[in-house]
């Protein structure tokens, strides 16, 4: 197992990447441009950029190249390729062949009963899309789901339109991501992002980081771990595996570390039973309030608590409830280790917990979130310097895209914002979210679904229902760069309207474009493409946007579509007009490194109904898996974004070559007789219902008894429906009882 992340093998690794899609010299310009004040914003992770100086040799990471190197490829999907290769013979290759044959550079359809897609023209495009919109007997027949890629200016224009065509049926990607973080932090809170900035991890006494592989999904993170280990930090690391990024990095951009080693990063490393996190933190706290107890006001801090929150005596009873040893047993990790954790957490005062999925896609996600709260607050450790909440966000602008309004369930003010600048009576009931959206198609209630980008098919949970639920529509619109399952499980009639990538120019009749993105933390800035374009037929995401309005409304709209096209300045102002923390957007976003949103939690300020943050009640989770059976968790691998397959190898994790593989226990290898490299079924067992995917290689590893791993998205057709988590509706995609069978 990889103990080290970056360094030398993954500037190699970007590099051949890299060389492969577009050539050395090429590529090594396009990744000078990246995340560079003047540049675009890389279309990897959404950690944020340092605010002064940026590294001359380029702020990307192995991961960040290898995502713009998957973009800018030299690859083509062109009306050929689809007339020689039918749906049906497509949706036989993996998702590697798929992404890997290159940009899309027409726009195509597939008309009913055909088996090629066909070129089209835009104007025949769109207009087919207007004629199945406007023919619905309700708006609500429509589902609008956006990934989270999409610029502010596209997102915002988007939302528009769809609520203008009358409704809320706007899902997205967060759906399945960090849904649980904005619930929980919302409620408790007053703000559903997270509180801190890079400053404040680099100040920060101890960073906890739990449910998350930085090394891999979030590169760029490590810098900053880095850093706060300079600042005399401490890390914990919360997780079933001992992921290679959160042990020692090796910052490829220091020739000196490189040589030397790199920085240790991990002072303490924990490893939780899938999803043992909310037993870890009963148990580290029942320690804390011991203490607490012995010496009263060095633990907690008494007098934030007092001035700032509600709910703390509630908190306080039902932690008391708790047997501690049943706790620590729950959690799986050896009691000196909590021991150990708790005493950090005692001694500090200025704490960061970081978290993603293996947190968010719980059935107690939502709980996981307001735990880590609890704990935060209790400590004082939220809306000062170097304390706070840290979800780490996915996709590079998931976080704009909510703050433009994608969302089934928008607020009220800012509904009748809309409604006032554009004249127009946006729908009040709540759309669909992902999970919903689905069900919806299987009972037949949607006849058209459009994503502005993404990957819906191979995203979802339950594959092989949510394929069956899809192909009931009339007709589906995939807003894309590059080729996907969801181009290949279609409505009746689909059709692919390719659109320019982030790196890519935007020329409108007023001059080239920018957009602008906002990262995890809350920074908005501007992103310019630099590069011609893939193909001279495609489109910016905002012109699709507006010609497809123009299709649908024709002159009846009072909604000036046009100009918005012409110059997407025009967007801004409208954004600034409806959404708080935007003024002057046009001015600040301009400036070298952008501007940061407001953010109660970051000032102290926690916008709740009561105004204060709030302890909430969060009991252990028991469920339990029945005897012989595991909790599987689905996992990203070092090679892949998301549904988008780079690569065959998990190098960080020693696995070459294989995706269809089960991480597994030693000891449970031992008691089921399974040898390394064994092949095996899955079978996920829920409620009554049983899923099968067969042929899997069992390999022996260093994680949690009783758990397995397993990758994303293969085993999304181990993914129930109906298993999300209460009061998100997010996925349970990390916590899967399956049984394993002998192939
Ligand atoms: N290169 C690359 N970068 C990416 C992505 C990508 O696919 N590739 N995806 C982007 C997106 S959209 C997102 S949301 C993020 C995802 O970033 P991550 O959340 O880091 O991604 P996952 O692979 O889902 O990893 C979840 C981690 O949680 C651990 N885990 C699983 N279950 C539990 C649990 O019950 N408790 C605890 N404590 N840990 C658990 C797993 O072992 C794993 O280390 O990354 C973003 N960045
Ligand atoms: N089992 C399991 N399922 C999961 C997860 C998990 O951990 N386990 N994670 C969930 C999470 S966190 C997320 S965020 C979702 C991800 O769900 P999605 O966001 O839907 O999926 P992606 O794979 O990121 O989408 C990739 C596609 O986006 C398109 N694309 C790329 N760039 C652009 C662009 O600039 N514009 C446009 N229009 N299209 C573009 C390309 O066609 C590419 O094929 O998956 C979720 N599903
Ligand atoms: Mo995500």
């Amino acid at each position: 197992m990889k103990k080290k992340a970056a360094g030398v093998p993954a500037v190699m690794s970007s590099l051949k990447h890299i060389s492969e899609e577009l050539g050395i010299w090429q590529g090594i310009k396009v990744l000078n441009k990246m995340n560079q004040k003047d540049g675009f914003d890389c279309p990897g992770c959404a950690w944020p950029d340092p605010d002064g100086k940026r590294s001359s040799l380029g702020e990307y990471c192995e991961n960040g190249a290898k995502a713009i190197a998957e973009e800018a490829t030299k690859k083509r999907v062109t009306p050929d390729f689809f007339a020689q290769n039918s749906v049906e013979s497509l949706s036989q290759k993996t998702d590697y062949f798929l992404g890997k044959a290159g940009r899309i550079t027409h726009p195509m359809y597939l008309a009913e009963g055909e088996s090629h897609y066909k070129q089209i023209s835009w104007k025949e495009a769109f207009s087919i899309a207007a004629k199945h919109i406007n023919k619905l007997n309700s708006p609500d027949e429509a589902v609008f789901y956006t990934s989270g890629r999409t610029s502010n200016e596209a997102a915002y224009a988007y939302q528009l339109f769809v609520r203008q065509l009358g409704t809320n049926n706007l899902p997205d990607c967060s759906n399945m991501c960090h849904e649980s973080s904005g619930a929980g932090l919302s409620e408790t809170l007053g703000i559903g992002k997270g509180s801190v900035t890079l400053e404040d991890l680099h100040e920060a006494e101890l960073i906890v980081v739990m449910g998350q592989n930085p090394g891999t999904n979030h590169p760029r993170m490590l810098t900053a771990l880095a850093e706060c280990k300079k600042n005399g930090g401490s890390i914990v690391s919360v997780n079933p595996i001992p992921e290679a990024g959160n042990n020692v990095f090796i910052n490829p951009q220091s020739p000196i570390q490189v040589i030397k080693g790199g920085t240790k990063l991990t002072d303490l490393y924990l490893q939780v039973r899938i999803n043992g996190d909310v037993a870890l933190l009963k148990a580290a706290q029942l320690l804390m309030l011991e203490a607490e107890k012995k010496h009263p006001g060095t633990v907690f801090d008494n007098d934030f608590i007092a001035q700032n929150t509600e709910g703390y005596d509630a908190y306080i009873k039902e932690l008391e409830s708790n047997d501690f040893a049943e706790a620590v047993a729950e959690s799986g990790i050896p009691e000196d280790q909590i021991r150990s954790f708790a005493q950090l957490l005692i001694e500090k005062k200025k704490i960061i917990v970081c978290w993603a999925m293996g947190l968010t896609q719980h059935e107690n996600g939502v709980q996981n979130i307001r735990e880590v709260v609890n704990l935060l607050l209790a400590k004082g450790s939220i809306g000062k310097p170097g304390a706070g909440t840290c979800p780490v966000r996915g996709h590079s602008n998931v976080q704009g895209d909510r703050t433009m309004g994608i969302w089934e369930k928008p607020k009220e003010g800012f509904l009748a914002a809309l409604d006032k600048r554009f004249s127009i009576s946006t729908p009040r009931e709540h759309g669909y979210d992902a999970v919903e959206c689905i069900k919806a198609m299987a009972e037949n209630k949607v006849k058209v679904f459009m994503a502005m980008g993404g990957n819906f098919i191979s995203a979802t949970p339950d594959s092989a229902y949510t394929g069956e639920a899809m192909q009931n529509c009339d007709l589906t619109i995939q807003v894309s760069t590059k080729l996907n399952r969801s181009h290949l499980v279609t409505g009746k009639e689909a059709l692919i309207f390719p659109c320019l990538s982030r790196s890519e120019k935007d020329i409108q009749d007023s001059g080239q474009q920018f957009v602008s993105v906002e990262n995890s933390m809350g920074i908005v800035h501007k992103s310019r493409g630099n590069f011609d374009p893939a193909s001279e037929h495609l489109l910016s995401e905002p012109a699709i946007v507006a010609h497809l309005a123009n299709a649908v409304f024709g002159d009846a709209s009072t909604v000036d579509w046009k100009s918005m096209l012409e110059n997407y300045d025009v967007i801004r102002d409208h954004i600034e007009a409806t959404i708080q923390g935007f003024d002057n957007y046009n001015e600040r976003v301009r400036k070298p490194a952008g501007f940061y949103l407001p953010n109660g939690a970051r000032n102290g300020e926690f916008n709740t109904d009561s105004k204060k943050a709030k302890f909430t009640v969060n009991p252990i989770p028991r469920k339990k898996v029945k005897d012989g059976n595991f909790i599987m968790m689905t996992i990203r691998t070092h090679d892949q974004y998301n549904t988008t397959i780079y690569g065959m190898d998990d190098r960080y994790r020693g696995i070459l070559n294989e995706r269809r593989v089960v991480l597994m226990n030693k000891e449970d290898m031992l008691e089921k007789g399974f040898k390394n490299l064994e092949v095996v079924h899955l079978k996920s067992v829920f409620k009554d219902e049983e899923r099968l995917a067969n042929n899997f290689k069992v390999v022996e590893y260093n994680i949690a008894k009783g758990c397995i791993g397993t990758y994303f998205p293969e085993t999304n057709v181990l993914v129930p429906i109906d298993s999300v988590a209460k009061g998100s509706n997010t996925p349970v995609s990390k916590f899967v009882e399956v049984e394993i069978i002998k192939a």
